[in-house]
């Protein structure tokens, strides 16, 4: 089967173009474990795949490495449409993406003819702890405490269509997150697990963030997560409603606009393609 390996500033991908390749057969939750294992397999944080949609220009699924099944993938969306844009099959500069969590838009911006950057709108975030989803009375989840070990730490919860989990902390450099990330991920108050965000402010325009990814561990970037991470600076007064989010390998710029919606701006890969042997099930 082909493959085309893709990464937003790190945080990497195998597509698999069911637009194109029959895919009925395949379980692609194991196939996503398999081809994302970095020493027996291709390397990837997750496994992308685009699918017929009667509602869109196509359907987007996202499998971590671990197997498990995510709604939306903010980077990942980035490399679809530049990877659809690229291959001609969708001539305009708007997609339509339909994916678990609902249609998002990613726009091409051009330069003299080649894709320069991808703005999506990632539509609007969703703050009741229901929606989350998280455990506890209704309302929104901001500057709460959540105790591991103990310890009492402060939390903020964002839904982009997946779940997250936002802790301020003052110096990035210090947190441990090997230790802290996957122990809030799988804490009791979320029932579908969260992505973990760790999020140092700079001023009111500008954070720093690392990530624990549900399903993926640690990786270098989260598109989902910089949006989610921005509506919670905002909600808790650190930050304005357009700030530059610095991740490991580079920048994310997130508005949280006027009408409630995120549009999330930043730079999208190929790396390369290659056929991989698919035992059918
Ligand atoms: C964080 C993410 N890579 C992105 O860019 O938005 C999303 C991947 C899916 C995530 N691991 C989840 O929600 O399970």
């Amino acid at each position: 089967m082909r493959f085309t390996k893709v990464q937003g500033l790190g945080n990497d991908f195998i597509l698999i173009n069911g637009l194109e390749e029959e895919l009925r057969t395949i379980n692609f939750s194991g196939l996503a474990v398999e081809m994302c294992n970095r020493h027996f397999g291709v390397g990837a944080d997750g496994l992308v795949l685009l699918l017929p949609s009667d509602k869109a220009d196509l359907y987007m699924r996202i499998i971590n490495s671990d197997g498990s099944e995510a709604e939306m993938c903010g980077n990942a969306i980035r490399c679809v449409a530049k990877y659809l844009f690229e291959k001609g099959l969708v001539r305009k500069e708007k997609i339509e993406v339909d994916t678990p969590a609902g249609i998002r838009v990613p726009e091409l911006l051009l330069d003299a003819g080649q894709v320069r950057a991808v703005r999506v709108d990632m539509g609007e975030p969703r703050l009741e702890r229901l929606e989350i989803p998280m455990a506890g009375p209704a309302g929104q989840v901001v500057d709460e405490p959540l105790v591991i070990d103990g310890i009492e730490y402060r939390i903020t919860a964002v839904s982009m269509g997946n779940p997250h989990c936002i802790l301020f902390v003052p110096d990035l450099e210090k947190v441990l997150l090997n230790a802290l990330g996957p122990r809030v991920e799988t804490h009791e108050a979320f029932p579908h697990k969260t992505n973990v965000e760790f999020v140092q402010v700079l001023s009111r325009d500008e954070i720093k963030m690392k990530v624990w990814e549900r399903g993926a561990g640690l990786t270098l970037a989260c598109g989902t997560g910089a949006c989610a991470a921005v509506v919670a600076g905002f909600l808790n007064g650190y930050t304005g409603r357009k700030v530059t989010v610095h991740l490991t390998a580079g920048d994310l710029n997130i508005e949280w606009a006027e009408d409630n919606h995120l549009y999330m701006t930043g730079p999208a890969e190929e790396v390369f393609s290659g056929d991989y042997p698919v035992k059918e099930n």
